[in-house]
């Protein structure tokens, strides 16, 4: 089995400071950087939304961040402008190495938020990743980074449903944790076959 590591969103506004700082977001740096070594391929995700983002509540009258509202494709948490494109909290990590393979670039369409790296929210408009993955043959894949319950889970389970050999090392994930989402994420990541290290 080719054996790929997905660091995801490993950037300023998820970390402590942030616009939509993770607890302890920082703290997966160090134990990412030493996964690295471990991997013929990384390959990093990047949050990377244009200015007036239909995710971020300031572009809903009346709403303010967490709250939720309905989008053609389903309900989307609204959350604070966070990640810009080309601003320093989309930057990633100053300490983060990030001489992977690839950089993917998510969530950049003005009306729809993409989580997954596999698939945006509307889970049907693919980003390219899975097509990257098979043509370079890798079948197993280790994720790590921010938001364990929200952009990790969501990968994971993308990828789980593809097909890869799915494994999340919790120790070098943090967690929103937004009424419960934590260990809704848990259950589903498990339910799916998902190997959740910790
Ligand atoms: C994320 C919320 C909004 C994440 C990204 O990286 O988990 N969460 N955008
Ligand atoms: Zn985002």
């Amino acid at each position: 089995m080719t054996q790929a590591l997905i660091v995801v969103d490993v950037q300023n506004d998820f970390c402590p400071g942030g616009a939509l700082a993770v607890p302890g977001g920082d703290e997966v740096v160090a134990p990412i950087n030493a996964m690295m070594v471990q991997f013929d391929t990384v390959i990093l995700t990047q949050d990377w939304h244009p200015a007036g983002h239909s995710s971020f509540a300031s572009s809903h009258p009346g709403k303010a961040p967490f709250e939720t509202v309905e989008m053609a494709y389903g309900t989307q948490v609204l959350w604070p402008d966070h990640c810009v494109q080309g601003s320093d909290g989309a930057a990633f990590h100053e300490e983060l190495r990030t001489d992977g393979d690839l950089i993917l670039r998510k969530g950049f369409r003005v009306g729809i938020d993409s989580y997954s790296g596999f698939f945006e929210n509307d889970q049907t408009t693919p980003t390219g990743l899975e097509g990257y993955l098979r043509s370079r043959g890798i079948t197993g894949l280790t994720l790590a980074g921010l938001a364990t319950d929200f952009c990790v889970a969501f990968t994971a389970l993308d990828a789980a449903r593809l097909g890869f050999a799915v494994t999340v090392d919790l120790t070098a994930c943090r967690a929103i944790d937004l009424d419960g989402s934590l260990q809704a994420a848990l259950t589903q990541m498990k339910e799916a076959g998902i190997v959740l290290q910790s």
